[in-house]
């Protein structure tokens, strides 16, 4: 596995244990998908639903496939094994990235206008200059705007252990 996929895994697991307990467990996601959702205010309710059913599988999947110990939580090394089988996760985050950039996308017309990017991706708790940094690494047009397929493929290349050197490492603090 690249380190690089293993830097992005382990900033996704401070991410995701959003009431910092230091495991994940179903109320991190939870109260990750209402900020998300708060700062959705063009989106409609089908999009907004889409997207906390899209958390609550993104839970169930990595408790039913990572949760060795059963114990309920997700900590750091069980969460580490997602990379180690990146197929099992497919269908979970592919329907999360299209929920999130769906909510991008409020007006329906493919772009993502910066404002917005930044706006979710700073719910979901990434800093901003890494924000800012991916946003130009998906090389928005003149309009800065980028597409919602482009951001669609930026989340799932996030997950892919053997990526290496993708837009997505703009996200790790001290990444170049
Ligand atoms: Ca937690
Ligand atoms: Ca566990
Ligand atoms: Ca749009």
């Amino acid at each position: 596995m690249a380190a690089d996929a293993v830097d992005r895994v382990d900033l996704l697991f401070r991410l995701f244990d959003v009431d910092g307990s230091g495991d994940l467990e179903a109320a991190d996601f939870e109260l990750m998908a209402s900020r998300v959702v708060a700062v959705a205010s063009e989106s409609g309710d089908e999009a907004k639903d889409a997207i906390v059913s899209a958390f609550r599988r993104y839970w169930t999947t990595l408790v039913t496939e990572l949760d060795a110990d059963r114990d309920g939580r997700v900590g750091i090394e069980e969460f580490r094994a997602c990379v180690l089988s990146p197929e099992r996760f497919d269908d979970t985050i592919d329907e999360f990235a299209r929920a999130l950039a769906a909510l991008g996308d409020p007006d329906g017309d493919g772009l993502i206008e910066r404002p917005v990017f930044t706006a979710l991706m700073t719910a979901i708790g990434f800093k901003r200059p890494n924000i800012d940094a991916l946003f130009d690494a998906f090389e928005p047009n003149d309009d800065d705007q980028i597409t919602v397929s482009v951001w669609v493929t930026g989340i799932k290349d996030y997950y892919q252990p053997d990526a290496t050197g993708i837009a997505g490492d703009h996200l790790v603090p001290g990444a170049r």
